[in-house]
């Protein structure tokens, strides 16, 4: 069945990628088994993050750079553009989805183009995981470009931007930008920094605090390690060196009005700029590498930890918890115990 709606996915038709991206999303035995066809077909596409805070314009932006993509007007040939919003914000209710949808409905018809909304369901490294999948499938499907928008909320963004090629971050004046920005951290991922709503007051104020962030985050790329692993992964990846990101590369600083098409062809010149920075220093490949090294490793993780689930005895983690707790042993002890007796089982 996996393999009649991966034909049916190759062939262009529409329904059958939506199923098969609902199914990778959900992580099914038959999501497995379409992405397993479908991989050695991904790995060409241009992932390209979009991230900022509620309300920056990212919504409105991703619609005018896919319309960009779809309608060069350098004589260029069209591109296929996939976009995935991921809204961390609104699980139950949907509701920014809906906006979304609204906001790009201009590209709706286009059989160039198919936008996949997510919500969030629990864990982080769940989300990573699922915007992952859908990323492979509609590589796969033949998308060459790939619009991943998510809500600035810290830890997500560098998860996120870790999947990305080329991740722009969107600020907007009157947000309280510069406190924000620090707080968010975002900025140091910033391939493309975008002053979005430059038709409002406040955009000099906000051009000048975020340069002078950006001098500081890339004087500091050496030392800091922007798109570095999570600890969680450090063992595995110790003996793997993460590339000096952006070096040689500096992220221009560009002001869009979004909603009046403003500034997106500089927009999309940088995306393509920054495309052969990548290939020719051959930083494509190695973001390639330590994204799918990272996947890897999650999801080993992951795996580990629900088979060691599986073999545990009914109440055993419970106890050994409860003993923690009253300090009766240490995490460490807690934890010889704990695989000791998956070793007996
Ligand atoms: N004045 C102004 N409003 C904008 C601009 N870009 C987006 N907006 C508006 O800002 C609001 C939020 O936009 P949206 O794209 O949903 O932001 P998102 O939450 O970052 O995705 C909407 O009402 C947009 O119409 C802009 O450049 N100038
Ligand atoms: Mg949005």
């Amino acid at each position: 069945l996996a393999n009649d709606l991966v034909k049916a996915v190759l062939a262009g038709e529409r329904l059958a990628l939506a199923r098969v991206l609902t199914q990778a999303e959900n992580d099914t035995p038959a999501g497995r088994a379409a992405l397993d066809d479908l991989f050695p077909l991904a790995g060409k596409a241009h992932l390209i993050g979009i991230t900022g805070a509620p309300g920056t314009g990212k919504s409105t932006l991703v619609n005018q750079i896919a319309r960009c993509f779809r309608h060069p007007d350098n004589g260029a040939p069209p591109r296929r553009v996939g976009i995935i919003a991921v809204d961390p914000t609104s699980p139950f209710t949907g509701g920014a989805i809906l906006g979304d949808r609204v906001r790009m409905r201009d590209l709706a018809g286009d059989p160039g183009v198919f936008i996949r909304s997510m919500a969030t369901r629990g864990a982080l490294g769940g989300l990573a995981r699922a915007t992952s999948s859908i990323a492979q499938v509609l590589d796969a499907a033949g998308y060459d470009v790939i619009l991943i928008e998510t809500v600035g909320a810290g830890q997500q963004e560098v998860e996120i931007a870790r999947l990305a090629h080329t991740t722009i971050v969107v600020e907007a004046p009157g947000l309280g930008d510069d406190i924000q920005a620090i707080k968010a951290g975002i900025l140091e991922i910033a391939d493309i920094l975008l002053i979005n709503k430059a038709d409002r007051p406040g955009v000099e104020n906000t051009e000048r605090s975020l340069r002078s962030i950006l001098e500081l985050a890339h004087t500091g790329r050496h030392s800091s390690n922007p798109c570095g692993v999570n600890s969680r992964s450090h063992r595995l990846l110790s003996g793997f060196t993460m590339p000096d990101q952006n070096e040689g590369w500096t992220p221009p600083l560009l002001r869009t009005i979004a909603t009046q098409a403003i500034g997106i062809g500089d927009v999309v010149l940088s995306i393509s700029d920054h495309r052969q920075y990548l290939e020719d220093s051959g930083e494509w490949l190695q973001r390639d590498h330590t994204r799918l090294q990272a996947e890897l490793e999650d999801r080993l993780h992951a795996t580990l930890v629900d088979q060691w689930n599986a073999q545990l005895p009914e109440g055993l983690y419970n106890a050994i918890l409860a003993r923690l707790f009253d300090h009766q042993c240490s995490p460490n002890q807690a934890i010889a115990e704990l695989l000791q007796i998956k070793e007996k089982a």
